[in-house]
């Protein structure tokens, strides 16, 4: 397999079905609810992934795909190739906003992550990482990431950090505003995995997220040299939902030790 090659296809699909999704503006979005009643899913999320899946499937017939909305494969481990896609990262903010959505796409090849992407639709930006060969942000690589103190990083976390949780009592997330210069939520995992890897952000977490929404950035995060984790400060895993913390190096070590609440 020519891993160029792969990326070029990648790519290819990434900016033809984003460019569906823009389209689709001009047409009634049919929304539906999952899991619960703020849990959307459109036609669109589902048409996104079935284009990838019909064209992985009949380019790369052995190749296996996890994708959010289940037109997939049933994945139960890593062997050969595995494409991780989420075709909207951000839905309500695809509905609501019509803006700050991302396509999140990695391949792993028995189990190593060998090319990540994450395309911010309507900016028109997309990062993207090979193994090895480091991280580009539309084709300009990406240094790798700068150390920052808390006092001066920003960090993405949602407000579910304030409800009280496992991971960190409401004193040690009082402690931890008062410190950091400041938060942001952007209600798309990708697009703020994103921003780490490119430095508008010093870290992000959350404590429930899916392969699909983590496998892209994982990849991009090696090749700057952001550190990927459980809230336990374990590798993330791929097969499964989970915790998850992107930093860069020195502070993910400061917000592990001195903030949340290793099990
Ligand atoms: P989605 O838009 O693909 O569903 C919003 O804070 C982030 O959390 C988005 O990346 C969103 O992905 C994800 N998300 C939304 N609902 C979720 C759920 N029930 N479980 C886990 N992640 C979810
Ligand atoms: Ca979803
Ligand atoms: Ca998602
Ligand atoms: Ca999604």
């Amino acid at each position: 397999m020519n891993l160029h090659k792969l990326d070029k296809y990648a790519k290819s699909l990434i900016k033809v079905a984003a460019g569906r999704i823009r389209s689709s503006f001009a047409t009634d979005l049919l929304i539906e609810t999952k899991s619960e009643a703020n849990d959307l899913v459109t036609n669109i999320d589902k048409e996104t992934e079935q284009f990838f899946i019909h064209h992985i499937k009949r380019d790369y017939p052995d190749h296996r795909i996890l994708g959010e909305e289940g037109f997939g494969d049933d994945i139960h481990d890593l062997d050969g190739y595995v494409w991780m896609l989420d075709p909207i990262d951000g839905t309500m903010n695809f509905i609501h906003q019509k803006t700050n959505f991302a396509i999140s796409l990695g391949i792993f090849k028995d189990g190593v992550g060998i090319l990540g992407y994450i395309y911010n639709v309507m900016d028109d930006v997309l990062i993207s990482a090979t193994l090895d060969e480091g991280a580009f942000i539309n084709d300009i690589r990406i240094p790798t990431v700068k150390q920052v103190n808390l006092e001066q990083s920003i960090i993405g976390i949602n407000a579910s950090w304030v409800v009280p949780n496992k991971y960190m009592e409401h004193e040690g997330m009082v402690k931890l505003l008062q410190k950091v210069r400041g938060t942001r939520s952007y209600g798309s995992a990708a697009i703020e995995i994103s921003y780490v890897v490119t430095g508008k952000l010093d870290a992000y977490m959350s404590m429930r997220l899916s392969p699909w929404d983590i496998a892209g950035g994982m990849i991009i995060a090696k090749e700057v040299g952001a550190i990927v984790t459980n809230l336990a400060n374990e590798p993330v895993n791929l097969l499964g939902q989970g915790t998850f913390l992107i930093a860069k190096p020195s502070l993910h070590k400061e917000l592990i030790t001195n903030y949340i609440q290793l099990k």
